[in-house]
Parts: structure tokens; C-alpha cells; sequence
């Protein structure tokens, strides 16, 4: 065996040359990998005794894609394009052999192999466009001359990873050989090759698919017009879609050329650096300082919800999905009942869109143990208390718990703003409780705020982080304050929201403006959706908000068709002038004078403050890192992904800009401006938040 270097070896087996990649955690395409690749093929091309190539990867993963730290460095090493040209014009037949994912990069180096094999747990696509690119190595020319363009539209702007079975179904992969036997079975591939005098196949020759679409330009419109709510706002869906119409409408190396230019265009913009960093800040929040990655964890085999209402119901859920078994507690039966109804008719629902089989639906629910006592609770290991979120409701849940549950049971309450601290000090083991926030709905959305009380143990914390990623959460921890971290800040917005249409502008203005900054909907759109009587009490009304006022009009938003705005029967939204009347009105009666604001105003307004709270957070210590509370309001309220979340956006406004503004309008309009401290310090310092 060769060793090529420090990642890359070259062993011959009879007449088969075998490039093995070792480059730990997923292969990526590094300088050394690309080195070793480079090195490695021109070593087996040169050796008269090898007769075909196989290229594997050792650990976890096929190549999952470019080396994503290097992009925005000086670029060392050879480059991916001319070591693909040595493997895609090697006189000797090539196998990829692919377990784990072939992502990126990684499937564009298999596709200039002559095959692909793999395990049946492998997958493989494109995700450049989830980090704001799209595949820089071909891979948008290769893809529709094997999958075709409907498909490749598909997989190149959703970034789906497509599993084996699929994969081979389509054309990207030859062969399928036994689990855990992918080396042998590579090798017999290859010999099987060389024994039936295949023709030296590659992929850039292959053109009827893309020739089937050409002068069908609908095939794209379509496309396009299908998906535009979803691409909103993002650049590299675009540019996706115009490499495969590149390589319907062009020759190949014209093709590549487009797709090169397109590529570098996302590469400087600050939508793919934002993404790029919210991948890595995903990674990140997982990782605890002070609770190392080896902290003992306590086994999670069986859990129990108290509270079978709509977050109770989606909590238990995404047990349920992970296959782990759920005792569900309510008080009354009829509130059992229909909670547990309803947890089976969302499965359904799940089923009658073919996301689910009937037996995976009976599955789930037989995993599901319904009670009226809370001693059903005695073998849980966890136990999540989804009651109303009223204090005392809470002690008294949690001092009944702390009666019942097994010693080292995790007792965790799910709430917006409590205490949990307090919540702790009702039983005799702080150390065992903890903070769980779920978003709603709580088995689709994907923030999970982790509550970090003063006595939780490292045991409990580090159990919940893994917990987390086995149901499928981003977990972020945090400390005990208000809100915690997201409905903290949110609050800041809310606030200014309010403010700004008594000052002069219209709740369709404030939700414009956030709308097309990238947010899903403004303030005003999302409490008519929630319902504007959540929380409101007609005996002790009193007409103190604009809210408040709607409500005893009975305008309760989209369930009745009327709240902020007008609704009509398919829930399009109308400005109302009844609403404008009374926000008018409501203005004058508190002698606030109207004027002119401009849209610029209310993005500052509404956004300068939740990055100033940020920073106050970031003080206390609420948070670990500003890249934190950029994944809690990524996951759990839909800022935009390609805007890196609230303190990426702030550094790239300007932290000095940010701080000139709040100053100004602290003098103007009042302590909901002041700023924080640590944002004084750092812009004097002239740093940013990861230097805080
Ligand atoms: C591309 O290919 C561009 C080309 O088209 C054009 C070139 C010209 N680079 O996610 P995990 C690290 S763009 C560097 O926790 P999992 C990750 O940060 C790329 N590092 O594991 C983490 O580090 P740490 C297209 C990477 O098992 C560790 O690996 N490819 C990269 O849950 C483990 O990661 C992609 O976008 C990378 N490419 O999931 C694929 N990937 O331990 C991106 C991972 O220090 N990767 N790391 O925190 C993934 O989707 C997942 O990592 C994967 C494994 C599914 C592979």
C-alpha cells in the first residue's frame, strides 16, 4: 500500500487500484484531499498493474461536500475542478464508492467517476443551495444529464439528500451492494467492468435528457412560479435553476462556465456568508463549555407529559416519531380524550399525504399510554410539565412530582418566561429540573430553549442537549430570565410595533416592512392569526390598547374574519379603514401626535432594539454566544436564514451605526432605547459580538 499523504492511500488488490480517503469527521474536499486525491489517481493511472479504480472513504461518510471553512480564504492546493479532470479522463475505469452521504462536492467528484456503487443506507445530493450556493463543481451540468431537469430542479434548489434506494431508481447510482460490504463489492463491480469491456461511460456525454428539455422554457416558468413563495427572498434557488437551464440550452463547457460565474456570484454575497455561518452556529450551540461532550448522560427510555392541550399533544409527538414510549397525564377525561384525539388525527392527516403508513401511524400511537393519574408518571425518566402557565399552577404540579417521580428523573417544565428557578425550589432536587421551551406547533417547529436553572446538574443539561437532536430539535441553552432569549426580544419588536401606529404609521406598514425584510409575517398579521382574545378577560376590559379595543368590537382576528386587517373568505387580508379609524382615534384621545414615518424608521425601530436586547443577554450571560440567539430566532420565529439571524445582521449594519441610533432615539423617545453596556464597549473596542 501507498501511502499518497496524510489522508489519502493507494493500495493494489490483483488488478484493482483502491484511492481510500481518511479525513476525519466527513471527507471534506480540504487542500490535503484534494492533494491526496490528485496524487493518489495519477499514481493508479501511471501503474500498469491496476486496471480499474475504486475511490472509498474511511469513517462515517462517502465525501459530504467542499470544505466549507475554506471558502472566503486564499485558496491552496489544487483546485477541485483539475483534480476532477484526472479522474473524469482517467484511461481506466472508475468506481465511487459511496456509504454515509455523497453531498456538494462530494457527489460531483463521484460524478466524474464512470460508476457509482453503494450501501442501501447511503444518500447523496446536492445541498449547496442550503448555505447559499449552488454546486460549483459541475454538479448542476452532470445531475439533469443523468436524473433529467425535473428532477434535478428538484434536488439542486431543495438540497434534499436522496437515499440509495431513490438514488439507483434514478440513475445516480449503478449498483446497491450488501451493508458493510462496500469495499469487496466496489472491487467485484470493477472487475465486473473490466470483464464485460464496458465502454469508459461519462456523465458530460450524456445528453438526451437535457435535449428532451430543450425549447421548453415552461418547464422552468412553472418551476419557478410553483416555488416562489418559498424562494422568496433567497438568491441561490435563482441561480440554481439558471445552471440546469444552462445545461438544457448550452454545450456542456459553456455549461460549466455559467455555472462557475453564478457559483462565484452567491460566493461573495453576504446571503451565502450569512448561511454559511449559521451553519456552523447550528453546530456550535450544541457545544456547552462547561459541560464537555463526554458529561455521563441519564438513559431516556420512557417520558411523561403532563398536559395533553396542544403543546402537551406536539410535545409527546416528537417522542412518539423517535420511538420512544410516552405516558400523557390531563386531570378530566374529556380533555384526555381529545387530546389524544387529536394527536392520532395528526397522524393521519400525516398518513393521507403518504408521509406515514397506517402501521406507522398504529405504531406510534401504540407508544402512546394515556392516564389520569399523575403516579403513572413513577418509571418515567423524563418528565415534561405542560400545564397553564401560571406559577402556582406550576409549584403545585412540580411538588406533587417531586413526590412521585423515580430518583435521577429529569423534571422539566415547559414554559415562555417563568422562573425556573422558583419552579426548582419547590422540590427537593433542583439539580434534577430544568427549563424546556418548545415552539408551537411543538412537533414541527425546530428551536427547543433549553433552560438552565442555578442548580441543574451537567447530567441533566447534557442529556437534554443529545435528547434534543435524537427528536429532531436545534437545542440553544439559556439562563432564567423574562422571556428567556427569543419572546425577550421579541418583546422589544412587539413593542415598537405598537408604539409606531400611534406615532403615525398603520399596522399594514409595520408588517410590510417586516414582511419584505424576510420575516414570514409582521406583528399585526401574526396576532390576527393567533387570535386577538388570547389572554384577553371581557370582564376586566378596559379599553387600554388598540388590541384591547378590537377585542370588545368583537374583531378577534382571522377566526372571525375581521382583527387588524379585514378578511374575506379565503383569509386574503384587507387594510381596514374601521381599524385605521381606530387606531386614529385611539391616537388623539392620548394627545399623541401623528406623522409621517418612513419604512426605514420602522425597520430600525422595530429590529435596532431586539439586537441591543441581544447584546443585554449577552451581558448577563443569558446566552453563551451572540451566534446562539442567532439560531434561537432563526429556528423558533423565521428570520430570515440568508440574514444570519438578529446579531450576524447587526454586526453587518454596523454595531457603531446601531449605537448612534439608539442613542438618538433614547434622547427622543425614552429608556426603551438605552443601550447596552457591552454594546458601548465594543464598538469603543472597535469589536464585534464574538469577541464579547
Ligand atoms: C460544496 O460542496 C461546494 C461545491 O459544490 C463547489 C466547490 C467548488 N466542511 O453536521 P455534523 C463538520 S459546499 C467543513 O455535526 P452529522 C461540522 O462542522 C458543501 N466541515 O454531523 C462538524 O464539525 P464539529 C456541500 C464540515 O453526522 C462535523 O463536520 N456540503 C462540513 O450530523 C460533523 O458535522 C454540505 O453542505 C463541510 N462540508 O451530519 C454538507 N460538513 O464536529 C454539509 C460537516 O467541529 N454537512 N462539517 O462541529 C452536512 O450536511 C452534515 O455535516 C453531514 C453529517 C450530513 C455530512
Amino acid at each position: 500500500m501507498a501511502v499518497i499523504n496524510a489522508v489519502t492511500d493507494l493500495s493494489v488488490e490483483g488488478d484493482i487500484g483502491v484511492v481510500t480517503l481518511n479525513s476525519p469527521p466527513v471527507n471534506a474536499l480540504s487542500a490535503v484531499v484534494r492533494e491526496g486525491l490528485k496524487g493518489a489517481f495519477e499514481g493508479a493511472i501511471a501503474d500498469p498493474a491496476v486496471k480499474a479504480i475504486v475511490l472509498i472513504c474511511d469513517g462515517k461518510t462517502f465525501i459530504a461536500g467542499a470544505d466549507i471553512t475554506e471558502f472566503g480564504k486564499a485558496m491552496t492546493g489544487p483546485n477541485l475542478q483539475d483534480v476532477q479532470a484526472i479522474i473524469e479522463n482517467s484511461p481506466k475505469p472508475v468506481v465511487a464508492a459511496i456509504h454515509g452521504t455523497a453531498l456538494g462536492g462530494g457527489l460531483e467528484v463521484a460524478l466524474v467517476a464512470n460508476y457509482r456503487v453503494a450501501v442501501p443506507s447511503a444518500k447523496a445530493g446536492l445541498p449547496e443551495v442550503n448555505i447559499g450556493l449552488l454546486p460549483g463543481a459541475g454538479g448542476t451540468q452532470r445531475l439533469p444529464r443523468i436524473v433529467g431537469v425535473e428532477k434535478a430542479l428538484e434536488m439542486v434548489t431543495s438540497g434534499q439528500h436522496v437515499p440509495a434506494k431513490a438514488a439507483l431508481a434514478m440513475g445516480l447510482f449503478d449498483e446497491l451492494v450488501e451493508e458493510g460490504n462496500l469495499r469487496a463489492g466496489a472491487i467485484t463491480f470493477a472487475r465486473k467492468v473490466l470483464a464485460e469491456g464496458r465502454p469508459l461511460k461519462k456523465v458530460r456525454d450524456l445528453n438526451d435528457k437535457v435535449e428532451a428539455a430543450r425549447g421548453k422554457p415552461e418547464i422552468f416558468a412553472d418551476f419557478r412560479k410553483a416555488n416562489a413563495k418559498k424562494f422568496r427572498g433567497f438568491m441561490a434557488p435563482e441561480n440554481n435553476i439558471k445552471c440546469i437551464e444552462a445545461a438544457v440550452n448550452l454545450p456542456f463547457d459553456e455549461g460549466l462556465q455559467e455555472e462557475r460565474k453564478l457559483f462565484m456570484e452567491l460566493m461573495s454575497g453576504s446571503q451565502s456568508a450569512a448561511q454559511r455561518y449559521v451553519f456552523f452556529a447550528e453546530r456550535q450551540a450544541a457545544k456547552i463549555p462547561d459541560v464537555p461532550d463526554d458529561t455521563p448522560t441519564i438513559p431516556i427510555k420512557k417520558v411523561g407529559v403532563i398536559g395533553a392541550g396542544t403543546m402537551g399533544g406536539g410535545i409527546a409527538m416528537n417522542f412518539l416519531n423517535a420511538g420512544i414510549p410516552v405516558t400523557i397525564i390531563e386531570a378530566k377525561p374529556e380533555n384526555l380524550e381529545r387530546g389524544v384525539g387529536i394527536i392520532r388525527k395528526n397522524y393521519e392527516n400525516t398518513a393521507k399525504k403518504g408521509r406515514l403508513t397506517q402501521d406507522d401511524v398504529e405504531k406510534r400511537m401504540g407508544l402512546l399510554t394515556p392516564s389520569m393519574e399523575m403516579e403513572a408518571l413513577a418509571d418515567c425518566d423524563l418528565i415534561i410539565e405542560a400545564v397553564f402557565e401560571l406559577m402556582e399552577i406550576k409549584k403545585e404540579v412540580f411538588t406533587k412530582l417531586d413526590k412521585i417521580a423515580k430518583p435521577g428523573a429529569i423534571l422539566a417544565t415547559n414554559t415562555s418566561y417563568l422562573d425556573v428557578n422558583e419552579i426548582a425550589a419547590v422540590t427537593s432536587r433542583p439539580e434534577s429540573v430544568i427549563g424546556t421551551h418548545f415552539f408551537s406547533p411543538a412537533n414541527v417547529m425546530r428551536l427547543l430553549e433549553l433552560v438552565r436553572g442555578d442548580k441543574t446538574s451537567k447530567e441533566v443539561i447534557a442529556t437534554c442537549m443529545k435528547l434534543s437532536k435524537v427528536i429532531g430539535k436545534v437545542a440553544v441553552l439559556v439562563g432564567v430570565c423574562h422571556g428567556f432569549v427569543g419572546n425577550r426580544m421579541l418583546a422589544q419588536r412587539q413593542r415598537e410595533a405598537q408604539k409606531l401606529i400611534l406615532e403615525g404609521a398603520m399596522p399594514w406598514d409595520v408588517d410590510r416592512v417586516l414582511y419584505d425584510f424576510g420575516l414570514p409575517m409582521g406583528p399585526f398579521a401574526m396576532s390576527d392569526l393567533a387570535g386577538l382574545d388570547i389572554g384577553w378577560d371581557p370582564a376586566k376590559t378596559s379599553s387600554s390598547t388598540v388590541r384591547e379595543v378590537l377585542c370588545e368590537m368583537d374583531r378577534r382576528g382571522q377566526k372571525n374574519g375581521k382583527g387588524f386587517y379585514d378578511y374575506d373568505e379565503n383569509r386574503n387580508a384587507k387594510p381596514s379603514p374601521v381599524v385605521e379609524e381606530v387606531i386614529r382615534d385611539f391616537a388623539e384621545k392620548r394627545q399623541i401626535q401623528r406623522r409621517e414615518i418612513t419604512d426605514q424608521e420602522i425597520l430600525e425601530r422595530c429590529l435596532y432594539p431586539m439586537v441591543n436586547e441581544g447584546a443585554k443577554i449577552l451581558e448577563e450571560g443569558k446566552a453563551i454566544r451572540a451566534s446562539d440567539i442567532d439560531i434561537v430566532w432563526i429556528n423558533g420565529y423565521g428570520w430570515p436564514v440568508y440574514r444570519g439571524g438578529p446579531m450576524f445582521w447587526g454586526e453587518l449594519v454596523g454595531l457603531d451605526k446601531i449605537l448612534a441610533k439608539m442613542k438618538q432615539f433614547h434622547a427622543e423617545l425614552g429608556d426603551d432605547f438605552k443601550p447596552s453596556a457591552l454594546l458601548e464597549r465594543l464598538v469603543a473596542e472597535g469589536k464585534g459580538f464574538k469577541d464579547a
